[in-house]
């Protein structure tokens, strides 16, 4: 059995280099093809025995010609030097605390195993991880522009004609109203059209094992994605399942934990189906569920829009936006305090006196930022995806798409 050294990666934590295993086909091939010494010692040998035996020289050639057939996978595999975690020390105690937290028996651990040792390290994703540089500007319109676009609206629209009857029965159910949906599956996979190629367990072992160590929050974000790998081995999702290199799949882009707390069989076919374009019926409800877990408040809107007192806060040592932004996205003030920092927040007189707000500030690169006063739904979007930008691009998608289906008749 050939073990592979694991090159570890500049990205990866200090420590003990892990070795890890390669699978069955690949190992035939490793003697033959990706180590060159071996090569060269196996090429020679065969040289040498041919000398006396010339038919063993075509049955050398014959040899490596017959390895180079093997399924077309099993190559890439090769090719890519992609190790995998079967024998990484980390994967090997993670399962072991697994089963023992978890009480699972000797064949669920050796089962749990298997499926580890078939993720391979995806060296293109630990530095998708890190966050921008610092300084980089946030640009809102930028942003906007790439989800509020005519491509995805006319989707959207043909997305909701098609489902109408299910999304409104999500809003029935959940109150969550169709166009948070239709803002959602739009935004984050342009309604299944982009679900993601990397396989999750791929992607969850090693953000799992293999996180980048220079990210600012590295333990906390490094501890996340074990939780999920282990929801994903917990619960026997298919190692060939597809997603995004942080391992959210489906039309909702759900991650594993997220299956397993909200997902639901929506059509009611005793299937959980995430994946089916054809049938998003599950992928509908599952995303009114979550949000109804996280807090939605049906009826309540998402955001108003506001007016500044830019004068006021522009004189020397105010603090007004400090103080409305220190609670970032958390809905933290009322109307009258907003009006007493110097925003007036657009809303109806009827609106309820109680309801609190946060200032969101989106910024424009080096253009003044823009400014609304997000509510407790608003709120809840971000949930979904940490990012008040995320959540404005859901709201407007589904606000564009609601606006062209009134216009557009089918
Ligand atoms: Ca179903």
């Amino acid at each position: 059995m050939a073990n592979v050294i694991f090159r570890s990666s500049p990205l990866t934590k200090p420590g003990p280099e892990p070795r890890l295993k390669t699978p069955g086909p690949v190992l035939s091939l490793s003697t033959c093809y990706p180590a060159p010494c071996r090569f060269n010692f196996h090429f020679g040998f065969a040289f040498a025995f041919a000398l006396a035996f010339p038919f063993a020289l075509a049955l050398a050639f014959a040899l490596c010609a017959g390895l180079l057939l093997l399924p077309s996978q099993a190559r890439a595999e090769v090719q890519n030097g992609a190790p995998t975690y079967a024998q990484h020390p980390e994967a090997l105690a993670f399962v072991a605390q697994l089963a023992e937290r978890e009480q699972l028996s000797a064949a669920q651990s050796a089962k749990l195993l298997e499926t580890l040792g078939q993720a391979h390290f995806l060296k293109r994703v630990p530095p998708l991880m890190l966050p921008a540089p610092s300084g980089t500007a946030k640009n809102w319109a930028l942003y906007r522009s790439r989800f509020i676009e005519p491509k995805r609206i006319q989707a959207g629209v043909k997305f909701w004609r098609q489902n109408q009857a299910t999304l409104n029965r999500a809003q029935a159910r959940y109150g969550v109203p169709p166009e948070i949906v239709v803002g959602i599956l739009g935004v984050e996979t342009l309604y299944g059209e982009q679900m993601g190629r990397f396989r999750v367990l791929d992607a969850l072992a090693t953000l799992a094992f293999d996180f980048p160590a220079e990210h600012p929050r590295a333990a906390e974000r490094q501890a996340y994605f074990q939780k999920e790998l282990a929801q994903f081995l917990l619960h026997q999702m298919p190692a060939q399942r597809l997603g995004s290199y942080a391992g959210a799949t489906g039309l909702p882009q759900f991650m594993p934990s997220s299956i397993v707390q909200w997902a639901v069989d929506f059509d009611g076919d005793g299937r959980l189906d995430l994946d089916d374009v054809k049938k998003p019926a599950d992928a509908i409800g599952s995303v009114a569920h979550y949000f109804q877990a996280f807090g939605w408040k049906a009826g309540q809107p998402t955001h108003w829009a506001v007016q500044i007192d830019k004068d006021r806060w522009q004189q020397p040592e105010n603090e007004d936006k400090a103080t409305l932004l220190a609670p970032d996205i958390l809905p933290s003030f009322s109307a009258e305090q907003m009006a007493s920092h110097g925003v007036n927040v657009k809303r109806p007189q009827t609106s309820d006196p109680k309801d609190r707000l946060a200032l969101v500030e989106l910024q424009n690169g080096s253009d003044e930022p823009s400014y609304v006063v997000g509510t407790e739904n608003f709120y809840v979007i971000t949930r979904y995806n940490w990012s008040s930008y995320y959540a404005m691009a859901v709201i407007e998608l589904g606000e564009a798409v609601a606006k062209a289906k009134l216009k557009k008749a089918p």
